[in-house]
């Protein structure tokens, strides 16, 4: 059964192109609740451990200077069908290529500085939520 929790980062282009408003604002609009929200910096540390399942892609290393290379804001969401249905709000990877009226597609410059994360299942959705956010956070 699709849980009702999914976990979303701003990237670092998101928060430096000042669209953390707007995308909020289209998060609520879609429907979802914010239960969680916070404004802070990646380490290296913080970003390898991330994305750990990408580690050995050739993109790895570009994607975790990335992800340091300003804040972000994290935030756990609720919905119904929320993992699923989050990933059609923010659209493909590759902005070129995600639907218009997307998230990706309104505010993403690249493949890599793609604006928004969206968790790509249930147990990722509760792992990357508890990475960000202790029983005290979240509401
Ligand atoms: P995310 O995890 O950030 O929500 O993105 P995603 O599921 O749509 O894509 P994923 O395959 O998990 O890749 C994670 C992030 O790595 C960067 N990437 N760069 N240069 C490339 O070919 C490439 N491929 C992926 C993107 O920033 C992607 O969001
Ligand atoms: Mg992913």
């Amino acid at each position: 059964m699709a849980t009702n929790r999914t976990f979303t980062m701003i990237k670092p282009d998101g928060v430096a192109n000042d669209h953390i408003g707007a995308i909020l604002n289209d998060i609520t609009k879609g429907g979802f609740k914010i239960i969680a929200l916070k404004y802070t910096k990646l380490t290296a540390e913080n970003a390898g451990e991330f994305y750990a399942v990408h580690k050995g892609r050739p993109f790895y290393n570009d994607l975790v200077t990335f992800m340091t290379s300003g804040p972000i804001v994290a935030a756990i969401l609720e919905k119904d069908n929320a993992v699923e249905d989050f990933r059609k709000l923010i659209g493909a990877t590759d902005p070129t290529k995600a639907d218009a009226g997307t998230i990706r597609n309104k505010y993403a410059k690249s493949i890599e500085a793609n604006t928004v994360h969206g968790s790509d299942s249930d147990e990722n959705a509760a792992i990357e939520g508890n990475f960000f956010f202790s029983q005290f956070e979240r509401f």
